[in-house]
This record gives structure tokens, sequence and C-alpha cells, in this order.
């Protein structure tokens, strides 16, 4: 389809009108949500992340691409969800407090939720308190979990040790698995403040959380 080839190139104009007619044209020709993704969008936004870079995109250009593209996540989230599978267990997800970007996270809850799990998303900025507040009530409900962190801003990354120390101090910390991720969350980091696992991506994070229950 040769149109197809235009949709990175709309996600990085920001047309989200454009977006979903191509989105939902593509699927109606038989392309997968998936190769959506991988091949298209978020190469765009891979893209959007390097002209912010080189100082030739600012914040109104960025914010109209990545309302186009969780305008096309929207579409592509109930074509990945479970069918009515066993649940694979429960994940709680959310960005840390101070930071409000949710593409790589919304990415993560729906490959999760493609993959079988209950996702809990807790949204953008979510501060230690009401991570804390979820933990107990998953926990509660659901009995082991994991709780996924996503971080894109490394001053906010801080946010990830105080949830893990509150969970400590709760003494919830052995009922969790905790899960970080972000682009500059490493293994290091990951090791140095005692989360259980990080993942580069949305599909290795979907690997490590059924790895995490299942240990
Ligand atoms: Co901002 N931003 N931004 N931004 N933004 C970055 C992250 C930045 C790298 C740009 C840059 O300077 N080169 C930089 C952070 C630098 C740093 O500290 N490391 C930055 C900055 C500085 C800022 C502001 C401070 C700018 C300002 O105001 N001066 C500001 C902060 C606002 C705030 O949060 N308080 C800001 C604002 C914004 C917008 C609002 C305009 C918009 C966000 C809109 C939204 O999300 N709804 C935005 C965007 C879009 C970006 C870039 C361009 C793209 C991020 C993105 O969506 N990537 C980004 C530049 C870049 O990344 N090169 C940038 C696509 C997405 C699919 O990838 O999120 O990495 P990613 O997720 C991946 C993996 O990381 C992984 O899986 C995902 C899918 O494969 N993953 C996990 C993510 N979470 C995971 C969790 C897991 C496991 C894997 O387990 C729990």
């Amino acid at each position: 389809m040769a149109e197809l080839g235009a949709l990175k190139q709309t996600v990085i104009d920001g047309d989200g009108k454009k977006v979903i007619e191509l989105v939902t044209a593509a699927l109606a020709d038989g392309s997968t949500p998936q190769s959506l993704l991988t091949d298209h969008l978020i190469p765009g936004m891979v893209e959007v992340g390097q002209l912010m870079q080189d100082g030739e995109y600012f914040i109104p250009e960025v914010l109209k691409s990545a309302k186009a593209m969780n305008g096309a996540l929207a579409i592509l989230e109930p074509l990945l969800a479970t069918g009515g599978r066993e649940s694979a267990g429960c994940v709680l997800m959310g960005t840390v407090d101070g930071d409000i970007h949710d593409i790589g996270k919304n990415l993560v809850c729906m490959l999760l939720k493609g993959g079988g799990f209950e996702v809990r998303d807790l949204g953008v900025s979510v501060p230690v308190q009401k991570f804390l507040e979820g933990v107990k009530l998953a926990v509660q409900e659901r009995g082991k979990i994991v709780l996924g962190m996503s971080g894109l801003i490394t001053p906010t990354l801080d946010g990830m040790p105080e949830v893990i120390k509150a969970l400590e101090e709760a003494g919830l910390r052995d009922r969790v698995k905790v899960m970080v991720g972000g682009a500059p969350v490493t293994q290091e980091f990951c090791d140095s403040i005692g989360a259980d696992g990080t993942a580069p991506d949305a599909p290795s994070a979907v690997a490590l959380a059924k790895s995490l229950l299942a240990a």
C-alpha cells in the first residue's frame, strides 16, 4: 500500500487526523498492529526525538507528534488486547513523579495487555504515595504483582528508589517485583536501586514481566 509509506512522516509532521486515516486504512488492508508500530509509528517518534535534539523541533511540534502517536495507539490497543485468555498476572504501571512522558509507558501497557496481563495504569507524574496505595490494593486483590515504573527525564529517575524504599518500609517489597524502564534507564542503574529488572523496549518488558512473576 503506497500510502503506508507516508505514515512515519505524518507522525513526524504531527498530523493526527492523517495518522488515524492511514492507520485505519492500513488495518483494513491487512497490516498488523505490530508492523504498524514497529515499522512506521515508533520510527516516526524516534525521528521526532532526533529533531528535538538537533534543535529543529521545539515543544509545540513535539507535542503535536506525541498527540498523533497516542491517537494511533488508542486505535491499536483493542486489537492487541487479550481476548478472554487466562490472566498472566497483574502489572501496576506509571511514569515517575515529575515526568509527563507517556508514549513509551502506553506502548508497554498495550503489549502487556496483549500478552495477557491485567494492567493497572496509574498514569503520568505519579507521586510515591500513589504508587504505594496502588501496590497495597493490587497486592490485596491479586497477590504477587509486578510494579512497572517508566522514566524519561534523568533527574526524575530518583523517584524510582524512593518508591522501592517506601515499599520496603510498608513491608510490601517481597510481594512486588519491580520493573523499571525508559530511555535513560540502564542495567547498572536498575541494579544500583535494587529493582528486579529492566527492559529496553515494550516487547522485552512483556517477557521480563512474565519471568519476574514466574521466578
Ligand atoms: Co521530552 N524529553 N521533555 N517531551 N521528549 C525527551 C525524553 C528528551 C530525551 C529530549 C532531549 O532533550 N533530547 C529530554 C530528556 C533528557 C533527559 O533528562 N534524559 C526531554 C525533556 C528535557 C523534556 C522537557 C523537560 C522539555 C522542556 O520542557 N524543556 C519536558 C518535560 C516535561 C515533563 O515530563 N515534566 C518535555 C516534554 C515533552 C513533551 C510533552 C513535548 C513530549 C511528551 C508527550 C507525551 O509523552 N505524551 C516529549 C517527547 C515526545 C519527547 C521525545 C521527543 C520522545 C519520547 C518518546 O515518546 N519516545 C524525547 C526524545 C527522545 O526520546 N529521543 C524527549 C518514543 C517512545 C516509544 O520511546 O519513551 O523511550 P520511550 O519508550 C520505549 C523504551 O524506553 C521502553 O519501551 C518503550 C517502547 O519501546 N520503556 C520501558 C519505556 N518505559 C518503560 C518501562 C518499562 C520497560 C520499558 O518497564 C516499567
